[in-house]
């Protein structure tokens, strides 16, 4: 049912993945050069306590340790969804189970007496807790970012994810151990590559291994694990919105033979009517738009009838314009 890759590509950790210290004057710049560069960067001292993204963790831990049919079955009384093995809906597989929210408070409060039926308080305050922080943090990284991009007002990206009618979603994924694969030379894929639809997706995993990032010159290189900090991962609306000049990242994960990994990932995404194309302050020097405009609804209804691997991005981008990639 889960496919196997090709052998390991015996990536080393990335040692170059570009980090960020939000306590560091002036981060503006180097934010601008990792999202032109990889799409991809980690954010360290960040004020979001360690405490708080294992409170949460935990919580998940307890919900995905509980017998198969309980998950499948919490999750048919509840807005959520619930996944086993299988991602989106045009027959993606993985090794993989995941839980993925809406995140306005209302819906979380439903949603928790589904996934915790013993203290459904803890899970609905870690929770929100969690993302309320992490969703400040994309909007500061976002400020910081138009800064450095010198586009007017500051909050021009950040308000997107700020507008009550954001369409930003939250997923919990637990790639379980594959033990019974050790012995063979191959590697199972816990989430098979793929771009993120979105503006920026903010995660944050355990200490596990597993995510692979795609380089320009199309090598994959594996990130190194770092439960204390954050990755930031530019998706398909961010190089619309920067013209290409953003790059949005591929990315996968490998499942490992000994250690279970959870990831937590906060996917910032526009109002569903929101018009989806370059800022007009990049194009002011006559720069030419490389995308028809489209609304992020257009763009998540045929995002959704894609595979995982698709470039969804393609059947947007204007006839003769080079757009992409490696
Ligand atoms: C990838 C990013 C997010 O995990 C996600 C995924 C979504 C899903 O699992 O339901 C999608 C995938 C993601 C991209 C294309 C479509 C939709 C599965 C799929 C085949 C929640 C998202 O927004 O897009």
């Amino acid at each position: 049912m889960v496919a196997l890759s090709k052998p390991a590509d015996k990536s080393s950790f990335f040692s170059s993945i570009p980090s960020i210290d939000l306590s560091e004057p002036d981060p503006e710049s180097l934010l601008v050069k990792a999202c032109e560069e990889v799409g991809f960067f980690k954010v360290t001292n960040h004020s979001i306590p360690l405490e708080h993204m294992e409170r949460l963790e935990a919580e998940a831990e307890k919900f995905f340790s509980l017998p198969q049919l309980e998950k499948e079955k919490a999750a048919q009384a509840s807005p959520f969804v619930y996944r086993n093995k299988s991602i989106g809906p045009n027959g993606d597989v993985g090794w993989v189970e995941s839980l993925l929210l809406p995140i306005k408070a209302e819906s979380i409060s439903q949603i928790s007496f589904s996934i915790s039926k013993d203290n459904p308080d803890i899970f609905c305050s870690a929770a929100n807790h969690y993302i309320l922080s992490v969703k400040k943090l994309a909007c500061e990284v976002l400020e910081l970012l138009a800064e450095g991009l010198k586009i007017q007002p500051r909050n021009v990206l950040s308000k997107l994810l700020m507008d009550e009618e954001s369409d930003a979603v939250f997923r919990i994924n637990h790639y379980p151990s594959c033990p019974e694969h050790q012995a063979l030379d191959c590697n199972v894929i816990g989430f098979g590559e793929h771009t993120d639809p979105q503006i920026i997706s903010v995660l944050r995993s355990n200490n596990s291994t597993g995510l692979q990032i795609c380089l320009r010159d199309g090598s994959w290189v594996s990130v190194p694990p770092d439960k204390t900090s954050f990755y930031f991962i530019v998706g398909d609306v961010f190089q619309v919105l920067t013209n290409g000049r953003f790059r949005r990242v591929r990315h996968r994960v490998m499942a490992s033979s000994t250690k279970p990994r959870v990831s937590m990932i906060y996917f910032g995404a526009p109002p569903l009517r929101e018009r989806i194309a370059p800022l007009p302050i990049l194009l002011e020097g006559g720069e030419k738009s490389l995308y028809k405009e489209f609304t992020w609804y257009e763009y998540k209804n045929s995002a959704y009838r894609t595979i995982l691997a698709d470039d969804r991005l393609r059947q947007f981008g204007r006839e003769g314009e080079l757009i992409d990639e490696t």
